[in-house]
């Protein structure tokens, strides 16, 4: 028995080594995926690694396509699909802050939207996964050339390899998990073509498989057998489950007369370099030169007197007033200064979250601006690990609500689903590029479920 590990930066890349390596009789027995050259856990790529043998006695199910991958290469990184479908506009920032639309009634609490609150949990399907049913329905159709036949082929080949290694790692699981047996996996036996075609691309782009087959085990319960032969209904299904997992803030940006008969009081916290005074930049611009609102800016970043600079460049050309803040007291007096505008923002100094000690210098500054809103600002390019590590570490700052950052340079935005299924937090916008005051958007759940899916987010 020839008994070999293959590997690559993706899934399709390693199959084809399998594939490669070992012909048409291949059998998957185990796949891992691990981090290579990672610092302190973070940075690093990915890699996929598939044991798999040519003998034909060993457990799995075989390849039943000779074929060879040649003319299939590898599918190259994720990137910025733009659907034309989905090519809307975003809409403009005056309408994202204060949107009608989206203005909830005034909670202190500000629960999510109803419509955007996630499942929190989705019940995993009590029956369990039949693993003989995972492989791939692929129906002939009617081809034009031999071509296309032969490429058609190809790809059913690799949604096969593709069956099996997904029947590999639900078997892992339940090997790991024989107490809870198949009720932590979600029951995909007969997956439809076009929903594993989704359920693989929303792992592609990032979403854990935990959530992928939540996703695509909700789908297959929603509609029927004749909507499943449909792509466009099986893509409007897994759509509107994606949502569902996407928590957006019901209400953002809200001015006017508050209980405390202070002004709207905007704090933004986060690691450094994430985007913070960029982001805080385009929401006094579009406050003052889209809504009209008199804004007082507030910045406690002094340790770098750049940063500093940074905000009072954009205030001069917004034409905002700024004050500087050393201290927390200064900071309680600069927004008492400022008690008559409509919106106080305060940018704070970027800390890493793991030098606490400046973490509760900072924590002290925010109590002083007492802020209505505390945005933790993430950038969408930051492995997994580093947010959900960051959203832990700053949550003794009491954040209520995410801004995600960079999303224009994010590749695969499925980290983010993670990142919210893992937290109780809720995104208020996003912000998609270094312009100000334009690449900022009240986050909108539909919109990001299809960068999601499509690999990013369209401008
Ligand atoms: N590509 C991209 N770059 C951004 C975005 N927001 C901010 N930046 C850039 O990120 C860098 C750090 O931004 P800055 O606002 O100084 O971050 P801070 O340290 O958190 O205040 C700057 O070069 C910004 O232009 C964004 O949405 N997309
Ligand atoms: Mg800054």
């Amino acid at each position: 028995m020839n008994l070999r590990t293959f590997r690559g930066r993706s899934m399709a890349e390693a199959l084809a080594e399998v594939k490669k390596g070992l012909g048409k009789d291949a059998v998957i027995l185990h796949t891992r995926t691990y981090r290579v050259g990672a610092v302190m856990g973070m940075g690093g790529k990915e890699v996929i690694e598939i044991t798999a043998s040519d003998a034909p006695a060993a457990r799995g199910p075989r390849l039943r396509d000779p074929r060879p991958l040649a003319r299939v290469a590898a599918p190259a990184a994720p990137r910025f699909v733009a659907d034309p479908v989905h090519r809307a506009p975003p809409e403009p920032i005056d309408q994202f802050i204060q949107s009608p639309r989206q203005a909830a009634p005034k909670s202190p609490a500000n629960p999510p939207a109803a419509s955007n609150a996630a499942p929190a949990n989705e019940p995993a399907r009590a029956t369990p996964a039949r693993p003989a049913s995972l492989a791939v329905r692929v129906t002939p159709s009617p081809v034009d050339s031999k071509a296309t036949d032969d490429l058609r082929q190809e790809l059913a080949s690799i949604k096969r390899l593709m069956g099996q290694v997904l029947q590999c790692s639900r078997q892992a699981v339940r090997t790991i998990t024989p107490a809870s047996g198949a009720s932590g996996v979600a029951n995909l036996g007969g997956m439809p073509e076009h929903l594993f075609t989704l359920y693989l691309r929303l792992q592609d782009q990032g979403v854990s498989a935990e959530i992928a087959e939540t996703i695509a085990a909700s789908v297959r319960d929603d509609l029927t057998r004749d909507e499943m032969e449909d792509p466009a209904i099986v893509r409007q299904g897994v759509l509107r489950r994606v949502a569902e997992q996407i928590r957006v803030i019901g209400t953002v940006g809200r001015v006017g007369p508050r209980e405390d008969a202070r002004p709207l009081t905007i704090a933004l916290v986060g690691p450094t370099g994430v985007g913070k005074t960029t982001t805080l930049a385009k929401l006094a611009a579009a406050y003052k030169l889209r809504q009209g609102k008199s804004v007082g800016l507030v910045t406690a970043d002094t340790y770098r007197i750049a940063a500093v600079d940074q905000l009072r460049t954009y205030a001069n050309i917004i034409g905002l007033p700024i004050k500087v803040a050393m201290t927390p007291g200064e900071l309680a007096a600069a927004c008492e200064s400022f008690r008559d505008v409509d919106v106080i923002l305060v940018d704070t100094a970027g800390r890493s979250q793991q030098d606490r000690s400046r973490l509760s210098e900072l924590q002290a500054f925010v109590q002083a601006a007492n802020p209505h809103e505390t945005h933790l600002a993430l950038s969408a390019t930051a492995s997994e690990n580093v947010l959900n590590d960051a959203a832990s570490r700053f949550s003794v700052l009491k954040p209520d609500r995410v801004v995600f950052t960079k999303l224009d340079e994010a590749v695969g935005l499925g980290t983010l689903v993670n990142v919210l299924h893992a937290s109780s937090m809720s995104i208020s916008y996003v912000t998609t590029g270094q312009e100000v005051p334009d690449q900022i958007e009240l986050a909108s759940a539909d919109r990001l479920a299809r960068a999601v899916l499509d690999g990013g987010i369209t401008r």
